[in-house]
C-alpha cells in the first residue's frame, strides 16, 4: 500500500534539539502506540526534537511500523530511538532524563526515572497526555498543573479535544497536500487499487466502504443491506477483529488478506494491516469510513469523508456520553433530518438499534459536505503536536 509520508520526513534534530521521552504502555489494540508513534514522528520531523519512545509491546508497535525489530532492547527508526520498556522499573540502560517527558494515558513512569527527574536542573516539562474526549469539561482541565506529592515536580495534564481551549488532535503538516494529491490523481488511485486489491478501481456508481471495527453485532444486518442494495457496495476490510464476522457472512473459513468474495451487490476485499501512513490512503480511497478507538477516528475526520465511529467500549457505558459529545461537534450544523440519521446510525453501530443504510445513503451528499466543513473547523483548534511543543517551549524558557 502506498505511503502518505513524504520522503522529506527525515529527522532534523540538531545537537541543541529539545530532547523528549514518551512513555507508552499498550493496554490493548493499536491506539496507545498509534497515538504515541504519530506524536513522536511529528515532534521529530516537524519540530526537530530528539525523541525517544519507551514502549512495552513491540508486537503491537510492529504492526504499524513493520521495520521495527522485535528482539532489540534499543533501536532507531526514522531517527527516533525506541526503547523496549520491558519492566515497569526499567528506564533504559543509561538513565538520561529528557527536557520534555510525556507520560501517555496515565501510564506510570519508572520510579527511578521520576527520582532522576526530581534531581535534574532545570526540572523537565512533564505531561500526562490524556485520551481524546469531545466532552465540554475537557477544556477546563486542559493544561491544569498537578504538583507531585513528594518531589519538586509538576505534571501538566494535556487533553486532546475537538473544541476550542483543548489540546486539539494530531495533524501532520503534509497531510492535506498528500490527500489532495491522491484524490486529484487518477493514476495514483488506480495504482493504489491494483496494489491493494489486485483489481482496477470500482465503477463510479459503487460506494466504497472501509471497515475497521471491533466485534459488532450490527455487522450482519449491515452486510445483508449491502448485499441487497440496488447500488453496488465495495467493502475494504483490513485484517482484524471484525474479519471473522465478515468471513462467516460470505461462508468463508477466514478473511485472510488478499481474499475477495461477492454476494449480491456486495463485494469484499480483505486487506493486509498496513504501516501507519498507509492507513490514511485507505481512508482517502473510500467513500465512507468505519473507524474505531481514537487514532483512526481522528484520521477519518482529516480524510473529510462521511464516517461511522465504533467507540472504544467502556464499563458502565461510560463511552456513550463521549459518542454523543463527538456527534454534537461533528453534526452541529447539519440539517435536523441528516443529523438525526447520522446519530441513529452511529448509535446503532454502537449497540442501540439497527443501522439503516438506505437512510444514511439518502443524506450522503449533505454528510459529505459537512465532513469537509468539519475538517476545516477542527483544524482551527490547532494540531496537538504543535500545541504541545508551543506550551513546552514556554515552560523551558
Ligand atoms: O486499535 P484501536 O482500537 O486502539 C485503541 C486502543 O484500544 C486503546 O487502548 C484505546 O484506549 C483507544 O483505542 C481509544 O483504534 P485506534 O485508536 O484507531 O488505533 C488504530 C491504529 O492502527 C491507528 O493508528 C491506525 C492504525 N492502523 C494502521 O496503521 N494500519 C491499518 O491497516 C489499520 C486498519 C490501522
Amino acid at each position: 500500500m502506498s505511503s502518505a509520508t513524504p520522503s522529506s520526513e527525515q529527522p532534523v534534530a540538531a545537537p541543541t534539539a529539545i530532547a523528549c521521552d514518551i512513555f507508552c504502555a499498550v493496554i490493548d489494540n493499536f491506539g496507545d502506540i498509534g497515538v504515541c508513534w504519530r506524536l513522536a514522528r511529528q515532534l521529530a520531523s516537524e519540530h526537530g526534537w530528539q525523541v525517544r519512545v519507551f514502549v512495552d509491546d513491540l508486537h503491537a508497535f510492529q504492526k504499524l511500523c513493520p521495520s521495527l525489530a522485535l528482539d532489540r532492547a534499543r533501536q532507531a527508526v526514522d531517527g527516533i530511538v525506541i526503547e523496549h520498556w520491558h519492566e515497569p522499573a526499567h528506564a533504559g540502560d543509561t538513565l538520561e532524563v529528557a527536557d520534555v517527558v510525556i507520560e501517555a494515558f496515565a501510564c506510570e513512569l519508572p520510579p527511578i526515572y521520576v527520582a532522576a527527574m526530581a534531581r535534574r536542573e532545570p526540572a523537565p516539562v512533564w505531561f500526562n497526555l490524556e485520551y481524546l474526549s469531545a466532552e465540554d469539561w475537557v477544556a477546563d482541565f486542559h493544561l491544569r498543573p498537578s504538583p507531585h506529592p513528594r518531589y519538586p515536580l509538576t505534571k501538566t495534564f494535556f487533553f486532546p479535544g475537538l473544541g476550542p481551549g483543548t489540546g486539539g488532535v494530531l495533524k501532520e503538516r503534509y497531510l492535506d497536500t498528500a490527500r489532495m494529491a491522491f484524490e486529484a490523481s487518477q493514476p495514483a488511485r488506480a495504482a493504489w487499487w491494483l496494489k491493494t486489491t489486485g483489481r482496477a478501481p470500482p465503477h463510479a456508481a459503487a460506494t466504497v466502504v472501509s471497515l475497521f471495527a471491533y466485534e459488532n453485532p450490527a455487522v450482519d444486518s449491515l452486510l445483508e443491506q449491502w448485499r441487497d442494495s440496488a447500488e453496488p457496495v465495495v467493502l475494504l476490510v483490513p485484517e482484524g477483529r471484525i474479519s471473522g464476522a465478515v468471513a462467516r457472512f460470505f461462508g468463508l473459513p477466514s478473511l485472510a488478506a488478499g481474499s475477495h468474495a461477492e454476494r449480491g451487490g456486495l463485494s469484499v476485499h480483505a486487506l493486509a494491516f498496513t504501516e501507519q501512513p498507509g492507513y490514511d490512503t485507505l481512508l482517502w480511497a473510500s467513500d465512507i469510513n468505519f473507524v474505531r478507538g481514537e487514532d483512526s477516528f481522528v484520521r477519518a475526520q482529516w480524510a473529510a469523508k462521511p464516517f461511522v465511529w465504533h467507540i472504544y467500549p467502556q464499563a458502565d457505558d461510560a463511552h456513550l456520553p463521549k459518542l454523543d459529545a463527538a456527534l454534537a461537534h461533528y453534526a452541529r450544523t447539519l440539517p435536523s433530518d441528516a443529523r438525526d440519521a447520522l446519530a441513529r446510525f452511529w448509535h446503532a453501530w454502537n449497540g442501540a438499534g439497527r443501522p439503516d443504510w438506505a437512510e444514511f445513503q439518502r443524506h450522503r451528499a449533505t454528510l459529505k459536505q459537512r465532513a469537509a466543513e468539519w475538517a476545516g473547523e477542527l483544524a482551527q483548534v490547532g494540531d496537538l503536536a504543535g500545541n504541545l511543543a508551543l506550551f513546552a517551549k514556554t515552560q523551558l524558557k
